[in-house]
């Protein structure tokens, strides 16, 4: 396996790729709690199969379909081996080219005057997180540009989307800690611990805020209905959060729609706009918006299981969170009504990513195109 640019930036080891998990390989910090809340919530009800099946394709009926679920076919991606015949490429190196001076130029854009105000601003825009959004965002904008006329240059709207994803991204953090009550984030206090949470929700707001100036100055609607779509489905995701469902056989299509909204919108739609603005044909915008929407969903699905296999250390924040809020996620749903629900939900995230890997290979090969489908490996393997 190649390098992952996350372990090469931050010194993170690989989670082994989940090719045939057993039992025993999930025995790890948390799964105690999973075991509990599972056992609770299996005798409370049992959801069926048949009733699973139908809460999700009535929610979704486009969107996923039940035959992806369950699915004991234990390979992960098929994406070990560069598909452009190109040399393999490294995700990170490959995206971070278009990325330099990432971190300053956000800072600019902040542009904020109040000392403590620019502090709270600044404080994640630090260099430590993994810029997962923005490098999948340059990498998808060359792979449209060759795809549409052979250009290998990011336009310097399409770089703008990245930083813009990374501050909505960032603005959203600053919010769910608040509304979580959350301590630590990135291995370090999170803003509404050291500044409170008014002064918290002020901070996301300026955030989002620049990064809404930043998204009218490159001047094009298509584009800013694409990412105000992105805000909307925020909030709206976090607000099904703050829900639940009474009903057994919503709970599992409410999960996953939560699940699009509160992580998918933000890839699939900031994928999106990089191709508007790189490639006229909408068949290449939708190929982009699909292999976001189902990294984005692959991606949470593994945040989901990390909070019950990772450690804090590791994570950088705190695990078992998910459950001390209550919050019932992949995991859990699924050991509702079968025993293993860390490994049902990773498979969950191996099927979209297979279904990420088929879309993006619709476009014209290229070395971005195959350190997109490596990502999507990445996403799986991924340990923080
Ligand atoms: C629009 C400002 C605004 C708020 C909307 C609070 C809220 C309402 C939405 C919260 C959305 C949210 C925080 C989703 C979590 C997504 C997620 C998986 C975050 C973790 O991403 P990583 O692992 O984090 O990429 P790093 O720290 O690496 O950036």
């Amino acid at each position: 396996m190649a390098s992952c640019w996350w372990r090469w930036r931050r010194g993170c080891s690989w989670r082994p790729a989940a090719r045939s998990p057993g039992p025993g390989s999930l025995g790890r910090a948390g799964l105690s709690g999973l075991r509990a809340a599972a056992a609770a919530a299996a005798s409370r009800a049992q959801m069926s199969y048949f009733n699973l099946v139908k809460s999700l394709t009535s929610a979704f009926p486009n969107m996923y379909s039940i035959s992806r679920f369950h699915h004991v076919t234990p390979a992960v991606c098929c994406c070990s081996r560069t598909r452009s015949g190109e040399k393999y490429t490294d995700p990170f190196n490959l995206g971070w080219r278009d990325l330099k001076g990432l971190y300053e130029d956000i800072r600019k854009e902040l542009f904020i005057s109040t000392t403590e105000l620019k502090d709270m601003c600044e404080y994640y825009f630090d260099g430590k997180g993994k810029a997962f959004r923005p490098i999948i965002v340059v990498l998808m904008a060359r792979a449209c540009n060759i795809h549409h006329n052979n250009s290998r240059n990011v336009q310097a709207s399409q770089r703008a989307i990245a930083l813009i994803a990374e501050m909505i991204h960032t603005a959203s953090l600053v919010h769910d800690d608040v509304i979580d009550d959350a301590s630590s984030r990135r291995g370090k206090h999170t803003v509404n611990k050291i500044w409170g949470e008014k002064k918290a929700v002020l901070a996301g707001d300026l955030i989002l805020s620049a990064a809404s100036i930043a998204l009218a100055r490159i001047g094009n609607t298509t584009v800013v209905s694409i990412l105000t779509q992105v805000i909307e489905d925020l909030v709206r995701g976090e607000f099904l959060q703050l829900g639940s469902k009474e009903n057994e056989n919503e709970r599992f299509a409410h999960y996953l729609e939560k699940t699009f909204k509160k992580t998918a919108s933000l890839i699939a739609n900031s994928c999106k706009a990089v191709s508007v603005l790189g490639c006229p044909d909408p068949v290449v915008h939708e190929i982009a918006y699909q292999y976001g929407k189902n990294v984005g969903l692959a991606f949470q699905l593994i945040d989901d299981v990390l909070d019950f296999t990772s450690c804090s250390d590791r994570m950088g924040k705190p695990t078992s969170a998910d459950l001390k809020l209550g919050l019932a996620t992949g995991p859990v749903l699924f050991a509702c009504q079968q025993s293993d629900g860390v490994q049902q939900t990773t498979y969950l995230a191996q099927r979209y990513c297979r279904e990420a890997v088929r879309e993006i290979s619709k476009l014209r090969p290229s070395p971005e195109r195959d350190a997109l489908i490596q990502l999507s490996e990445i996403v799986l393997t991924r340990d923080k």
